[in-house]
């Protein structure tokens, strides 16, 4: 006998998908880039030369562990460090590392909504910093914020790095952030990166790349489609295609028809039409400036404490409380 087990996460991608597709315009959220493929690719992104918000994010979080270590130590009862959507953990460690030398009485809580990823972070870590004390868990954010609110016996401090927020349009960031802040009480600090406004080529090119890493994990969605819920999309037959708007700050995704097609995805029993250069929607990278961000924790009632930029001012990680 074979069993199928359905989880809530198979069920919400089968509507999500099925939503998508429907509309008109189409699109596709892009946290369903995210499978055990588009993590490794996601991971080739964040090597790439043209994908400068990792390296500066990391020259931050080098250039200032001291201070930010400092402001996150609480030397009575010691804190939890909770991290959403923390991927691979590279930058993090920096400041891990910071903070086990130091003595600090700290949990480690690395929260992904990959599977896959906390996986491979949770089997890293207790090779690299076995003294660590680390309770991963796998989630969607929105999930995992309602059981943070569980979470007040101690000093929490909640990272979100990478600029993960960018994408999610304004009102969404505004819904998130106001979620976080009502886990967190008058101790807590959220710790937050933002990728910033710069010259608008800069930002199309991270986008954009010429080895077709960004495309691939475009259309990796795709493929997920195909493999996990009986779509045959002709991956090829899409071209990945990036706009940034200046004036919005908005770097856009989309898949781009180059031919009339009809597609089905079995197990939704859905019968999709493109057109000739008909698109799909797959994701946003919002940009901020200082006047955004604090828009953005106005709106949600945080307050911010301060900042830290790299050299170039491209990125800002800002602590709020
Ligand atoms: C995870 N996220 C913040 C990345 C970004 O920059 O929007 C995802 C990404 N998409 C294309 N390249 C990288």
């Amino acid at each position: 006998m074979t069993t199928t087990f359905t989880t809530s996460l198979d069920t919400t991608f089968k509507k999500e998908v099925f939503e998508g597709l429907s509309a008109f315009p189409k699109y596709l959220s892009s946290k369903y880039f995210y499978d055990k493929k588009g993590d490794k690719l996601f991971q080739d992104i964040m090597a790439m030369p043209e994908y400068y918000l990792t390296g500066c994010e990391f020259q931050i979080l080098s250039n200032h562990t001291e201070t930010i270590g400092e402001l996150f130590r609480d030397r009575e009862k010691g804190l939890d460090l909770i991290e959403l959507g923390a991927g691979d953990g590279k930058k993090t460690k920096v400041l891990l590392k910071y903070m086990t030398k130091n003595n600090f009485n700290f949990v480690y809580k690395p929260i992904d909504i990959s599977e896959n990823a906390v996986e491979l972070l949770s089997n890293n870590l207790a090779i690299e910093m076995p003294i660590l004390n680390v309770d991963a868990e796998v989630g969607e954010y929105f999930e995992v914020l309602e059981r943070l609110k569980g979470f007040n016996k101690r000093k929490k401090v909640i990272m979100v790095l990478g600029s993960n927020i960018g994408n999610l349009k304004h009102p969404k960031a505004i819904e998130f952030l106001s979620k976080l802040k009502e886990a967190m009480l008058s101790n807590d600090l959220l710790f937050m990166g933002f990728d910033q406004k710069k010259n608008p080529q800069t930002i199309l090119n991270a986008y954009n790349d010429e080895t077709g890493i960004t495309e691939a994990f475009n259309k990796n969605v795709l493929t997920r489609i195909n493999r996990e819920i009986g779509g045959n999309f002709e991956v090829e037959k899409f071209k990945h295609w990036e706009v940034y708007d200046p004036e919005t700050a908005t770097a856009k995704s989309f898949l781009v028809a180059t031919e009339p097609m009809q597609v089905t995805v079995e197990k939704i029993n859905l019968t999709v039409n493109f057109e000739k250069w008909e698109t799909i929607h797959t994701e946003i990278s919002q940009k901020y400036d200082d006047k955004i961000v604090s828009w953005l924790a106005e709106e949600s009632g945080l307050e911010i404490v301060t900042s830290f930029s790299d050299d170039k001012e491209y990125y800002k990680n800002y602590v709020f409380r």
